[in-house]
């Protein structure tokens, strides 16, 4: 089934000359001003960004988002990319960036208020953590609106340059939660103003069940926002059903389970699993290019995550603690390194669990450390991509065991750099869409912590072959299925479209 997702992508007549306006929270790359205040841009590195980019450029399209700075002058132009810039963004034209310039105290609202206060841990099946606040949602409204005009004035733009009035219209593809509203207001604006694109919807984070998704109490106008599309896009099946079962129950929609299909007064949406990728040769060059970055014989049990509640990092440390405490055979033999990339460090909450592990993180180590040897390293800060490499490669142990996580990259990038032979071994949590489909990983339930702390040993203890054959197969699957795979995946489901749409009509 795996093989078949990688086959079928490569094989995909995947139209890579279509237009694509790509509507994003973010850009692809940052801004900051220079000493003299100068706009300069500050090329991202993800795999997304490498993946999507470049389909973007060929096909003359645009990109809408957030530029990460205020620009209070409207006149004020974006730079254009350095002339070193190798990154795939350099190709990116400034005329082709829509940057959205929001009043700092109305984005601080959806962004901080809206999206983080309330999307993200609702989302993650965390209602406690959740904030209802009808200003917040105010905002959000807002800066939806905001994203859905330029991005028609964009399309307006492509349309008049457009030389082949007959050639398929462009696609217009919409992230993540930022932006759930955005799609159902372009959709409209232009059919109002004749102009022809295909919408669609891709999150990035796990889709939740009805009973939790109902707690909010504008969960309608989410759906309909989102139904504006004619594609929906999940990591996962199974947020494509939570998805589909929260239409039919809510909105009353008309849904066909088999074929992912919602009905929505004369239109149907497609809803798709597609299971983002990493660079996976990007990786492996790196590993092999890399120095080494640990001076221990010691094995290194790894975590790298940004310092999120839903990462699960807090149990991770009372996990490897109870491992210390049932196997003491592993004192001074094993090290728990954990990387932790700071995180909306303006909330409460982040701030509050940094000062957590901190303190967590001092107990165990003043509990176990000998002489010679402290069990936990922690790193608070952001590593380079030939240093993560390095981690990757030469850890024998990575921790991936979050609370709840759309897919997870870091598992995946893991497997990528496991050149070494033999190779580490992969624990995954079942919570995190990677653990629904690196079914050679071991799985481990991060809230059980005897459970968490037994499956930490047998992966230190496992036998070399065993760490072979597992480890191969991950890495098979992830080569096939890398994030161009991913890529190409969507096109081809944009493609398709129409005859999908037909299924619903024939059942
Ligand atoms: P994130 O929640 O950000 O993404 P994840 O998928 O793990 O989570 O990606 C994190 C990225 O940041 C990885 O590429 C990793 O290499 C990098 N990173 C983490 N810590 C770092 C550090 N200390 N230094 C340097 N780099 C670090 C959201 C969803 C995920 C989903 C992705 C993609 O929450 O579930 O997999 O989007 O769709």
């Amino acid at each position: 089934k795996d093989n078949d997702r990688g086959d079928r992508a490569s094989r995909s007549s995947c139209n890579s000359k279509a237009t694509m306006i790509v509507v994003s929270n973010r850009l692809p790359f940052i801004l900051k001003r220079d000493e003299n205040g100068v706009l300069q841009r500050k090329a991202s590195a993800g795999g997304l960004v490498t993946a999507v980019a470049p389909v973007v450029i060929r096909g003359q399209g645009n990109w809408v988002g957030w530029p990460g700075i205020h620009l209070e002058d409207p006149n004020e132009k974006i730079p254009e990319s350095d002339p070193n810039d190798k990154t795939p963004t350099a190709g990116l034209r400034s005329e082709k960036i829509v940057p959205i310039r929001a009043e700092p105290k109305l984005f601080d609202s959806y962004y901080n208020g809206c999206c983080n206060g309330t999307f993200w841990p609702l989302f993650h099946s965390m209602p406690d953590r959740a904030t209802f606040i009808a200003d917040h949602w105010k905002a959000y409204i807002k800066i939806n609106e905001e994203f859905a005009e330029k991005t028609v004035h964009a399309l307006h733009l492509l349309n008049k340059q457009k030389k082949d009035k007959n050639g398929s219209p462009p696609i217009v593809w919409v992230h993540d939660y930022h932006l759930m509203l955005a799609a159902n207001w372009i959709r409209q604006r232009a059919e109002e103003d004749e102009i022809k694109c295909k919408l669609a919807f891709f999150l990035h984070i796990p889709f939740p069940p009805w009973d939790i998704f109902r707690l909010f109490p504008w969960s309608d106008e989410v759906l309909q926002g989102i139904l504006g599309c004619d594609m929906v896009g999940f990591h996962i099946e199974d947020y494509c059903l939570n998805f589909i079962d929260c239409c039919q129950r809510n909105l009353g929609c008309r849904v066909d389970r088999k074929n992912l299909l919602v009905e929505l007064g004369d239109r149907t949406i497609c809803v798709r699993p597609l299971p983002i990728g990493v660079p996976y040769e990007r990786f492996v060059q790196l590993a092999q290019n890399a120095k080494p970055v640990f001076s221990t014989s010691q094995k290194v049990i790894l975590g790298v995550d940004r310092l999120d509640y839903t990462k699960g990092l807090v149990h991770r440390l009372k996990a490897f603690e109870r491992l210390l405490e049932k196997h003491p055979e592993h004192i001074e033999k094993v090290v728990l390194l954990q990387i932790s990339v700071p995180s909306r460090t303006d909330v409460k909450e982040y701030q509050d669990l940094k000062e957590e592990m901190d303190q967590l993180v001092g107990r165990i180590n003043g509990r176990f450390t000998t002489p010679n040897w402290s069990p936990i390293r922690y790193i608070y800060g952001c590593v380079g991509q030939d240093e993560l490499a390095a981690f990757y490669r030469d850890a024998a142990v990575a921790l991936v065991t979050p609370l709840r996580d759309g897919m997870n990259l870091v598992a995946k990038e893991f497997v990528a750099c496991q050149i070494n032979k033999p190779p580490g071994v992969l624990i995954v949590s079942p919570f995190a869409g990677a653990g629904e489909m690196m079914h050679e990983a071991l799985i481990c339930n991060p809230y059980e912590l005897d459970d968490a702390a037994e499956v930490i040993h047998r992966a230190l203890i496992m036998p070399e072959d065993e760490r072979t054959v597992r480890m191969n197969h991950l890495r098979r699957r992830e080569q096939l299925n890398d994030v161009d795979s991913w890529m190409k995946a969507f096109l081809k489901a944009m493609d398709s479209l129409e005859e999908e749409a037909d299924d619903l009509g024939a059942t």
